[in-house]
């Protein structure tokens, strides 16, 4: 087999690489390990910049999330259970979208199936080769037939535990990591949003964020420390941990009920430079991750698949290979700021361990800086919203 761009990875960014590159005829194909049923299972990103939704409908997929999905024009910041609003709307004249992310894998698998995308599920044992030759191939097999696949690019689209990453020469790349000593557990119940829009509290007893998916969907965080165990954490003991950090006036709003999904997720900010080698470039989670705080991981995988398309179409029109280091140069500017918004958020949010008065205090007045100064929103906003790509 051979195809000019193979993709690891079916999640949403190999999926819309792959409808992004072939709406500009390039030849492409998808390599993911799960199932289609596995992948549209799991439960993640709530949160879409404007430039996501511009690329979305670029790839013709923006129909359901004009219909189903819901504009928010601010937030709620929380300090000692008091809440604040981040008008995003009249300070920037932005809004963000609700719309999970695993209705826009949805989204995506559909428009690929209806466009005969090639797209392998179950595909297993995936190793590459060659990345640094001008003939790079992948092997592995698809329905228990050994496949050897030959590609002018191979695209890492395999988030963090991928195989991607780790085929590139330890010494050709540099590594940042900064892993956070807490972990998030997460809800996920079909009861009506406490609020309007999204929730981030601040709380001596650690963070809270409440979030939604529909009027009767509702997603809901708490910080806890990282080797909690979610069967320890019945869904009367999370409402009861929830509203300890959620703002006072919203509680009236709040409707608990059953649970119908509970998970815990760790936090880490990483970053790997450069994000190419040879004829292999990263994208997405594969790439950097970024703690949920800022609600930036999905958002930026999604950038890079735009510099990652304006790359190969470049060098598909002139074939010139000088031109394909633009890509991770492009897509680290933009990274880097992401990371430190999210830090940001995380760092002020968070109760860490043994937690200095001092450390505590500098968190407050963070978030009293934001609550009262206009220019400080802005920044906040600009950054929330997204920075433009
Ligand atoms: P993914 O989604 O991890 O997809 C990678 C795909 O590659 C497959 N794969 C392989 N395939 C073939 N061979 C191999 N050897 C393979 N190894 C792996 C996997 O099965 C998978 O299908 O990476 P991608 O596409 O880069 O997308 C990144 C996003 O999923 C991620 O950044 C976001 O979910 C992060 N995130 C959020 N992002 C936002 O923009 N807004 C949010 O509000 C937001 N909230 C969140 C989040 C992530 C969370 N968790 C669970 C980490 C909230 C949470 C709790
Ligand atoms: C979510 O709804 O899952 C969500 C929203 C905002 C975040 C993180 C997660 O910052």
């Amino acid at each position: 087999m051979r195809t000019q761009v193979l993709i690891i990875g079916g999640g949403p960014s190999g999926l819309l690489l792959s409808q992004l590159l072939s709406d500009i005829n390039i030849d492409c194909l998808v390599l993911e390990k799960h199932t289609k049923e596995h992948v549209l299972s799991r439960i993640r990103a709530g949160v879409l910049e404007e430039g996501t939704i511009k690329l979305l409908k670029k790839a013709g997929i923006f129909k359901r999330i004009k219909d189903e999905g819901f504009s928010h024009d601010g937030i709620f910041l929380s300090l000692k259970n008091r809440g604040f609003r981040m008008d995003f709307k009249k300070l920037i004249n932005q809004k963000v979208t609700v719309y999970g992310q695993t209705e826009v894998t949805k989204d995506l698998y559909e428009v690929r199936e209806k466009n005969n995308g090639k797209v392998f599920n179950s595909v297993k044992n995936v190793k590459i080769h060659d990345i640094e030759t001008s003939s790079p191939y992948v092997t592995c097999k698809i329905v228990d037939k050994e496949t050897k696949i030959n590609a002018d690019f191979i695209i890492g689209c395999d988030g963090f535990h991928g195989v991607s990453r780790n085929t590139i020469p330890k010494e050709k790349i540099k590594t940042f990591e900064r892993v956070y000593p807490f972990a998030w557990l997460g809800i996920l119940s079909e009861t009506p949003p406490i609020s309007e829009e999204l929730i981030y509290a601040n709380h001596k007893t650690g963070f809270a964020l409440a979030s939604m998916r529909n009027e009767n969907l509702s997603r809901y965080y708490i910080q806890t420390s990282i080797d909690e165990k979610t069967t320890e954490w019945s869904d009367d003991r999370f409402w009861n941990e929830i509203k300890k950090r959620l703002p006072e006036e919203s509680l009236e709003n709040l409707v608990t009920g059953p649970s119908i999904e509970k998970s815990l997720a760790p936090l880490r900010s990483f970053v790997v430079e450069p994000m190419s080698y040879g004829n292999l470039f990263l994208v997405g989670d594969a790439a950097h991750i970024v703690p949920p705080t800022g609600a930036k991981g999905l958002n930026l995988a999604f950038s890079d698949v735009n510099y990652l398309v304006e790359t190969l179409e470049e060098y598909y029109q002139e074939k010139n290979k000088t031109v394909l280091s633009k890509y991770s140069k492009r897509a680290l500017n933009r990274v880097w700021k992401a990371i430190r918004f999210s830090w940001w958020m995380t760092v002020t949010f968070h109760k860490f361990p043994n937690q200095s008065d001092f450390d505590q205090k500098m968190q407050e007045t963070e978030i009293e800086y934001l609550e009262n100064s206009e220019v400080a929103q802005k920044s906040f906003a600009e950054n929330y919203v997204g920075l433009p790509f």
